[in-house]
């Protein structure tokens, strides 16, 4: 926060005076506003009690500001050494074995990463974050520095299971171009920071959406900008600074990103430069710079299909937004928000050759955005007969995955183990991802949509390990 000014009694009073008028001008050719309003600042921010920053028991800043980012600025493949590359320029990696599956936490060297641009070297010290409400002028902008977001506001830890939208990609038939992601752009960690609802409460910032941007792009290049509703940012968003106990890595968006619990991976911004809240999210000439990532990519699209832009949309359930869209319920290709329900096997490892006669643990996790897991399912052979698993270890919450185990007494051959997830809505796995031709309406029929970027499959059969039983 800025500084307060104090009364004649040297107290501060209750209801802040306006405290910041600054100029602001987003990057020209973007939204072109001058922002000359006021932020009133917000003194029921913290109870004046000592019960809040000051108390001892409110868990202390994990690390101090100034602490390095875990692999400093190594390439990736030095920091990671958990990851399949699978591009260096930008920097792209999955998880090159199944081991995190088997694991509550993912460490960040093994936590899938995924930019769109060059990893940008930021330092936190003097780092701000634009804060601005739109249309402009109405309530303001002010600029938040790391200090700020670390000191003033309540600290939360989130575990969150993130998956990037491209998880599974590289099992589309026909071949889909991008980066060919398997199984492993999956992670869960453990992230630090502030609540979003924290810092709109504190500006007293109201609005339906609110769109994130990163810093990475070069400015030839549209910025990395999400919109999300504002309902879901309050409810359990986070612009956090650490992961798993340590500041972020660069890689994961050092010194400060947004966590969307639950949600695919691309909503999760990483790099925070600013943050706006308005109508509708990005659109129009007014927003050209920011709409590319929100608009044209993370969009479900049929074969050939280009994206019509959206100002607004109400529904958030991926699944449901493609179900509905196959049954015109819904005139728009479906927005990459909440996951849908997915498995994954962790151990045995693929193309592994087990003992007869003793029995094999199949162990695995299984999430499902913001629904919960109701049970998990394990079929031997490729899913011609299930058997149920053991849902074991925490329960964290929806949106974390819940590990699964099931114990195997396997005959001598080969086999070919799945597993399926069931949500607390019934919702389950497909079979395989369908044709080109089948469109939407295909994930109807067991199967999961083939579609033109190669977004959110969760079809089990491709997701299968092999192993031999000798
Ligand atoms: N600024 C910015 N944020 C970003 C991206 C990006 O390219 N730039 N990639 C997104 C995508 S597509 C995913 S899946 C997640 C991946 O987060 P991670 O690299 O920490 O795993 O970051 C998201 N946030
Ligand atoms: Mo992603």
């Amino acid at each position: 926060m800025p500084e307060h000014p104090e009364n004649e009694n040297g107290e501060q009073p209750t209801s802040w005076p306006r405290v910041q008028r600054r100029q602001f001008v987003l990057t020209a050719g973007a939204i072109v506003g001058v922002l000359t309003g006021c932020i009133e600042e917000n003194a029921s921010k913290e109870p004046d009690d000592g019960t809040s920053k000051s108390d001892p028991e409110e868990p202390a800043e994990p690390f101090p500001l100034d602490a390095e980012p875990p692999g400093g600025d190594a390439p990736l493949e030095e920091t990671h050494p958990g990851l399949r590359i699978v591009s260096t320029d930008p920097p792209v990696g999955e998880a090159a074995t199944r081991e995190p599956y088997t694991r509550d936490i993912t460490p960040f060297e093994t936590h899938f990463v995924v930019n769109h641009y060059e990893t940008p070297l930021l330092d936190a010290e003097g780092w701000m974050i634009d804060l601005v409400r739109l249309p402009d002028g109405s309530t303001g902008s002010t600029s938040i520095s790391m200090r700020e977001l670390r000191e003033e506001y309540p600290t939360e830890t989130i575990t969150h299971t993130m998956q990037c939208s491209g998880n599974g990609r590289a099992y589309f038939e026909p071949e889909i171009e991008g980066y060919s992601l398997s199984f492993g752009a999956l992670g869960t960690a453990e992230w630090i920071g502030t609540p979003v609802r924290a810092v709109l409460d504190a500006y007293d910032i109201e609005g339906d959406w609110l769109t994130v941007a990163g810093a990475d792009n070069p400015s030839s290049e549209p910025k990395f900008a999400r919109s999300i509703p504002v309902w879901k940012a309050r409810d359990d968003c986070l612009l956090a600074y650490g992961m798993n106990g340590n500041p972020l890595p660069r890689a994961h968006g050092y010194p400060v990103r947004l966590v969307v619990p639950g949600w695919f991976g691309n909503n999760s911004v990483k790099w925070v430069d600013e943050i706006v809240v308005a109508d509708t999210m990005t659109i129009g000439d007014d927003w050209a710079e920011y709409l590319e990532w929100q608009q044209n990519w993370y969009r479900v699209l049929t074969e050939g299909e280009t994206a019509d832009h959206h100002a607004d949309i109400e529904l958030f359930d991926t699944w449901e937004a493609i179900k509905a869209r196959a049954d015109s319920e819904i005139e728009y290709a479906p927005y990459m928000y909440d996951q849908v329900v997915k498995s994954t096997i962790g151990t045995p490892k693929d193309g592994a050759t087990l003992t007869d006669g003793t029995t094999i643990e199949v162990v695995g996790v299984a999430w499902a955005g913001d629904e919960a897991i109701d049970r998990v399912e394990v079929s031997t052979d490729s899913g011609k007969t299930w058997a149920n698993a053991d849902l074991v270890g925490p329960d964290r919450g929806s949106a974390v995955w819940r590990r699964f185990q099931y114990r195997w007494n396997a005959d001598p051959g080969d086999h070919h183990l799945v597993s399926r997830a069931v949500d607390t809505r019934d919702r389950t796995q497909p079979r395989s991802i369908a044709a080109p031709e089948a469109g939407l309406a295909a994930i109807g029929e067991d199967t999961y949509p083939w579609n033109e970027r190669g977004y959110g499959s969760n079809a089990f059969l491709p997701l299968g390990v092999h192993v031999s039983v000798e």
